[in-house]
């Protein structure tokens, strides 16, 4: 199976209306991102210079291990605060690539990149599809070439414009949920948001049937894109994703969340409800890591991190 790709000149907002935002259908969109946004790592430099940005250490023996031993995940992975030339830096010295240390979801807002043209013309172009309710900033994704952020799903629909290097994208449809083995949603009772049920257990590219026997249902489903510089992919909530940079130059992508419409595909949802369950049973762990936070003397830091990870 695979994803449509739709210019965004010919692509009437009927159309995208119809056969992909109302039923919740992936497409990519190509000709709205300027060809000429080379956002490489001497640009990312200029623009951002000494601005401070999370970033994740995922560590580099992470993916050898099985996902069930796994104390943290997604935005729940330890973070350092890192000037951006220094995280430059690290790519460039190939540091990143070994330690798999990825900027991942930052906001532009504060940020010159938030003003460019490329964004801009976002901005401007595609409420005209419908997508007009951002839930979220422009967020930064920067990472080495060969970093996965495993496979997951959103609450949001998500669109991710690829800016630099090219990403290959696996997805499988909300119907397969409980064939790709999410965490259950009460381990946020004991782990608060440090794992996540809207994550899979397994790894779609190496699974252990044995363990995950349903998996081959779910392959039957499975979607594969490959997303080039210049182009959007629309990612509906629920839909299952696992985004691998390629390459073994620096990969940069900018993703922006915006709310469910129709509001009844966010309604009859399971993995939604399922995943504002989980949201549900965390709230008591943060509320003592938000004490904790505000005792230390490292405060600021600690909220930071929290927020991030919220
Ligand atoms: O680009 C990535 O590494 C992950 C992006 C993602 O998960 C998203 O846009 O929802």
């Amino acid at each position: 199976m695979t994803v449509p790709r739709l210019d965004f000149s010919s692509l009437m907002p009927r159309t995208f209306l119809e056969h992909y935002q109302q039923p919740g259908i992936p497409v990519i969109i190509t000709g709205l991102l300027h060809p000429q946004s080379n956002w490489n790592l001497d640009y990312l430099c200029q623009q951002l210079s000494t601005q401070e940005f999370l970033l994740r250490r995922y560590g580099k023996s992470r993916y050898q291990e099985d996902k069930r031993q796994w104390q943290n995940i997604g935005s729940g992975v330890d973070t350092t605060s890192t000037p951006f030339i220094e995280y430059a830096q690290m790519l460039r010295s190939q540091e990143a690539h070994q330690q798999d240390v990825y900027l991942a979801k930052c906001s532009l807002k504060s940020t010159p990149l938030n003003e460019t043209e490329a964004l801009s013309i976002v901005r401007d172009k595609l409420p005209q599809l419908g997508l007009e309710k951002p839930i979220t900033d422009f967020n930064l994704w920067v990472g080495p070439g060969g970093h996965v952020e495993c496979l997951h799903y959103d609450q949001m629909d998500g669109t991710l414009f690829q800016l630099y290097g090219t990403k290959k994208v696996v997805l499988f449809p909300p119907s397969q949920t409980s064939n790709l083995y999410p965490f259950p949603f009460y381990i946020h009772l004991y782990k608060g948001l440090k794992l996540r049920s809207w994550f899979s257990q397994l790894y779609p590219d190496r699974p252990d049937f044995q363990s995950f026997p349903k998996f081959h249902q779910a392959l039957q489903y499975k979607q594969e894109v490959l997303l080039n510089p210049g182009e959007i992919l629309y990612i509906p909530a629920g839909w299952w994703h696992e985004v691998t940079a390629l390459g073994d130059e620096m990969v940069c992508s900018v993703n922006r969340f915006w709310r469910v419409y129709p509001t009844s595909r966010a309604i009859f949802s399971w993995t939604r409800l399922r995943a504002y369950l989980g949201s549900l049973c965390a709230i008591p762990y943060v509320a003592l890591s938000l004490i904790l936070a505000l005792a230390s003397p490292q405060r600021q830091q600690k909220l930071k991190e929290i927020w991030q990870m919220i």
